[in-house]
Order: structure tokens, then sequence, then C-alpha cells
């Protein structure tokens, strides 16, 4: 079952590469549906050929104008409402609130923030302290998209970059998710994770890599004239010495850093 799955996953439906611990159960959901898709449309097909051999004009030369007495149809909703509440109930709030508990500790994952803007996508990290630097909403500027406080010793350390996500292969990212204008949305697709970027929130998300390399970034609500711009994002999956030497090779002189 699990290879045919992956067969018509990547054969039938073409879906690109994965990259992502969790990603397999997205495309599973993905197949499975599918799957329940061509079996209705087979049970609906056959019951349009019965109905056109059953109703057919000369089997029923008289229409009735009685129609249906049977109460079988009430029967028939009742259980499907009792199914579909089972599917919400039984099904779709547990897993939900599975995937709420396993939610990455922040001390054992890759954290990033990421501020979304018209049109790309801001990085930033704590530096070798590990400390992200205070940031207030009325700091907010052209130049200062975190609203960084430059007084805050964390933050001398922190540094920013634009239009790339570094992170180490096989540990849990938390991506820090905010908006400088309008609605964004991080699409990473690799590793089936989609999350809006909405200005005056700050949305936790998580994934973990398994994979080294760059896979894109795309931004998944339009958000103006250049939105297709901001598919020129990435994240780079590294291997964790690699991305230590990346971490220390980006010296932060000012935490504030000019975007354009
Ligand atoms: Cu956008």
């Amino acid at each position: 079952m699990k290879e045919l799955n992956d067969w018509f996953a990547f054969k039938v439906l073409a879906l690109p590469e994965r990259a992502a611990l969790g990603a397999k159960p997205v495309d599973d959901l993905i197949v499975v549906v599918h799957y329940l898709m061509l079996a209705l449309f087979l049970g609906w097909v056959a019951y349009f050929i019965y109905t056109l051999w059953r109703f057919n004009a000369r089997r029923n030369a008289k229409a009735s104008y009685e129609g249906s007495k049977s109460s079988m149809p009430k029967y028939v909703e009742f259980a499907i409402v009792g199914f579909e509440a089972f599917l919400l109930l039984g099904l779709a709030i547990p897993m939900w609130a599975k995937n709420v508990q396993d939610f990455p500790a922040a001390d054992q994952s890759t954290l990033v923030q990421v501020v979304a803007e018209q049109f790309r996508w801001n990085a930033r990290y704590a530096g070798p302290d590990g400390k992200f630097g205070q940031q207030e909403m009325k700091l907010v500027a052209e130049n200062n998209v975190f609203g960084v406080d430059p007084k805050d010793p964390a933050s001398k350390d922190d540094f920013q970059i634009v239009n790339e996500i570094h992170v180490p292969v096989d540990k849990p990212v938390i991506i820090y998710l905010s908006s400088r204008d309008v609605i964004h949305s991080l699409k990473l697709v690799a590793m089936r994770t989609t999350q809006d970027a909405i200005p005056g929130l700050r949305i936790p998300f998580s994934f973990t890599p398994t994979k080294i390399g760059r896979f894109q970034i795309e931004c998944a609500q339009l958000c103006g004239g250049g939105h297709s711009a901001m598919a020129g994002g990435f994240v780079v999956v590294q291997d964790p010495k690699d991305f230590q030497k990346w971490l220390d090779s980006q010296s932060a002189p000012a935490p504030v850093v000019a975007n354009k």
C-alpha cells in the first residue's frame, strides 16, 4: 500500500520531492483523497448509467406524480451526518491536538524570525549569544523591518539576511513569521508546509528538514504587483558543520541592516 501511495503521488500526481518529516503523511492524505474521489466518480457514473436504463421513456411511458414514499433518504442523511461528525470529532480534532502537542521545544530547535514584505523575505538570527534582541512595534521602519531595539545588548550580534533562510538538516526549525505590510504566506512545497504571514501577529510554525539542498519559498497569498518575485526566496538546508560555518561567517556590525 505504501509503495502504491508513493507511486500514485510521484508518477500519477507528479508531486515534487519531499524534504521534511511530516511531508509523507501530507502526501498520503492527498493520495487517499484521490482514491476516494475515484471511487465516488466510478460510483456516480454507474448510478448515472443505471438511471438512463431505469427511467428510460420506453420503460416509463406514464410519469408518476407521487414520488418516493420511502423514509430511506432520511436515514441515509442521518448516517452521513453521523459519519461526518466522527470525521471531525474522532479524527480531525485529535490529529490537530497531537500536532499542537508535538510542537518542538524552542531550546532544541533552530530559531529564525521571518518578516515578509512586498516583495521579499527577511530572516533574522539571534547570533552567537542565542538571544534575540528586544523588538518594538514602534521601531519598525523601512530599514528596520523587525523593529529591533539597537540599545539592547542582546541585539548587537543578531544578524539579518534577505531571501534566504539557512537551517541545519535533521533538526526542528521554528520560524516566527510576521509581515510588515499585507498578508503574505510562506509556502515550502518540499516541506509540505504553509503558514500565513499576518501584520501584527507573530505566528510560530515548525518543520524538520531531512534533505540537504536549496528549496524554493513561494508566497501563497496574492500580495501585490511583485507577488511572483517572492518566489526568489530559498530555504538552504545544510549539513550541521556547514551551517555552523555559515553562522560564524555572518558578522553583524549593526543589528539594523538596510534592506534596500
Ligand atoms: Cu507575498
